[in-house]
């Protein structure tokens, strides 16, 4: 069984948002085609209290891009985005929201940030992907969305963690590159992990 996987959808991390990635928006078409062609339809959102420590706001000197501690582990610092219920957590307008079975949400606890759409990055706490995936039998992702040097690529390795076969539909996905190569390497390490990499007109494969 399949399932479409969309990390992360949402107007923080279009242009314009609070954490823009840019030509973000550029996916949505691509999701909105693909998710008719998939009986399950998964969609993380990160969704962040308005005091969670990954915020510039949590650590007064630093900047954006810097690196801070959080959990016991190195956390870069990002601005406030994707706070729940406010509108930069909402999924873009354009994308067909009809279309998503299941929606996952992460990075709730502020002491720990969750790039991940299966796990925090500690490792600590599961998010219920991973319950969702095997309720329905699932046993291939296709992963897309944003961005692809932090949350798809965790998500991803996660996925390959966990046993799943998985499809990274690459121009699906576009990332920060706060250094740049960031992308490049990203995509490297999951084909490393691996992780399939294909294109959207490529999906479902035979
Ligand atoms: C993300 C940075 C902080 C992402 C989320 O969705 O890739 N990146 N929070
Ligand atoms: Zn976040």
């Amino acid at each position: 069984m399949n399932a479409l996987v969309l990390v992360d959808l949402q107007k923080d991390f279009m242009p314009g948002g609070a954490l823009a990635v840019p030509d973000g928006d550029a996916v949505v078409t691509v999701a909105n085609r693909l998710a008719g062609q998939f009986d399950l339809v998964i969609a993380t959102k990160d969704w962040h209290p308005r005091d969670h420590g990954s915020f510039i706001t949590a650590h007064p000197g630093k900047a954006v891009g810097d690196l801070a501690t959080l959990g016991g582990m190195d956390q870069v610092v990002w601005p406030v985005h994707c706070v729940q219920e406010s509108p930069g957590a909402e999924f873009h307008d354009d994308l067909d929201a009809g279309a998503i079975n299941e929606v996952i949400v992460k990075g709730t606890d502020p002491g720990i940030d969750s790039y991940s759409g299966f796990f925090d990055n500690g490792h600590r706490q599961a998010t219920g992907l991973q319950d969702v995936l095997e309720a329905h039998g699932v046993d291939r992702i296709y992963l897309m969305g944003l961005a692809t040097d932090y949350c798809v690529k965790y998500t991803a390795l996660d996925a390959r963690r966990l046993g799943l076969e998985t499809m990274l539909i690459v121009d699906g996905c576009r990332g920060v590159d706060l250094a740049p190569g960031d992308v490049e390497r990203a995509l490297e390490e999951m084909g490393r992990a691996g992780v399939t990499l294909v294109s959207s007109d490529d999906v479902p494969l035979p």
